[in-house]
């Protein structure tokens, strides 16, 4: 695809337009749902940027990334060479069949599951070396869980005792560190050898929503490779308005060693450090939302409840076509502590946030990562209010 023959911006014609400068994976999802008959549209978009990615690989690059001693010499201008990397991105790749692939994929469940009745909710985690689909096509050896990555949403009420149950069915050490936890890491987030399973008990007593993963070094790899989670401490009954809807977004990166459409890629340490994914979700697989929107009726409160896995790269969370009624930044939901009227709040990197919205009129609205890179390489969904003529029925 990188041989692709460039395009003129000027011929493509009809290019939706939007209150956002929307990137061309972004239109190449949207595409599939709205059914436009010009798909080829959208790729062609897709396939410009391509090129224009490509336009940065050159062999002299990687000297580029090794920088030279005298920082004072090198200046800023160094600096610039070592983002912009150089780096072989495999960022869109597709198989031709793509658009079928993404609409028979079976999309991460968004929906936020209910909370186990008593003083104590048990959960069983397994993690286990499987292939995962990070994009349409694009397989990823992934350490993940048994379902994928991320792994499941685990849902508590303050107050609650947790315990999990953590079983390595991997190859190598994994752990888990639960950012919900007031506890002792080298107690509680031990590395567990293959074949073994370890138990350990917390109280969730700070509501929010919360990142869990695996600790073991090296962090970054096994982040990378798909060893995260969320997990949600609801505050006691009646602080927050009742929602209509809560769902579960948990935003990462990927970093490809091969564009993964042959065989599955693995993990890229140097891209990792540059910082420069291939591929950025929402729940593990890029625009699955897109072609499976979640949903809303018009006037309903929908909260989303947002954790940044990372690695590395923040997450500026916005829905196109709205605004904020309340968002709690990094999953503080003391109400007095709550933002309103906002378009944008940044999710850290391993850190949460929870966004309301209510919106009457019926449409597609996107939810996107502001950081507009991140809408290319995937981390795009939609919110379907109200019924849309031209979409699909769910
Ligand atoms: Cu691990």
């Amino acid at each position: 695809m990188a041989s692709h023959p460039a395009s003129h911006p000027a011929s493509v014609p009809t290019r939706p337009r939007a209150s956002d400068s929307i990137g061309g994976a972004f239109w190449m999802f949207t595409a599939i749902v709205l059914g436009f008959t010009a798909a080829a549209v959208g790729l062609a978009a897709f396939l410009m940027w391509l090129d224009a990615r490509g336009d940065g690989q050159s062999a002299a690059a990687p000297a580029a990334i090794e920088a030279p001693a005298d920082h004072h010499a090198a200046g800023t201008a160094v600096h610039a060479h070592t983002t912009a990397a150089g780096l072989e991105s495999f960022a869109g790749a597709a198989p031709e069949n793509a658009q079928d692939l993404a609409a028979a994929h079976k999309p991460f469940p968004a929906e936020m599951p209910a909370v186990q009745a008593g003083p104590l909710a048990k959960f069983n985690l397994v993690l286990t070396d499987r292939t995962v689909e990070v994009a349409p096509g694009v397989k990823y050896s992934a350490w993940a869980w048994e379902g994928g990555a991320p792994g499941p949403v685990i849902h508590v009420q303050k107050g609650q005792t947790v315990q999990i149950t953590l079983t390595n069915k991997g190859a190598i050490p994994h752990s888990i560190d639960f950012h919900a936890a007031r506890i002792a890491p080298n107690v509680a987030f031990k590395d567990v050898m293959p074949g073994e399973s370890f138990t350990f008990r917390f109280k969730a007593n700070d509501p929010g929503v919360y990142m869990y993963h695996c600790g073991t070094k090296p962090v970054l790899m096994h982040i990378a490779n798909g060893m995260y989670g969320a997990i949600v401490v609801d505050p006691e009954a009646g602080v927050l308005p009742p929602a209509d809807h809560d769902y579960v977004l948990v935003a990462s990166e990927w970093y490809l060693n091969t564009d993964g459409l042959n065989a599955p890629a693995e993990f890229n340490l140097t891209k990792a450090h540059a910082r420069q994914p291939d591929w950025m979700t929402f729940n593990g697989y890029a625009g699955q939302y897109v072609a499976h929107p979640l949903t809303a009726k018009p006037g309903e409160l929908v909260r989303f409840w947002v954790v940044d896995a990372g690695p590395s790269l923040d997450t500026d969370f916005h829905v196109v076509g709205t605004i904020f009624d309340a968002a709690y930044p990094f999953g503080d939901m003391k109400p007095d502590h709550a933002l309103h009227g906002v378009q944008t709040v940044t999710v850290p990197a391993g850190g949460g946030g929870v966004f309301d919205v209510k919106i009457d009129e019926p449409g597609l609205y996107p939810f996107v990562s502001h950081a507009f890179a991140a809408v290319d390489e995937g981390q795009v969904g939609l919110l379907k209010v109200g019924k849309v003529d031209g979409t699909m029925s769910h």
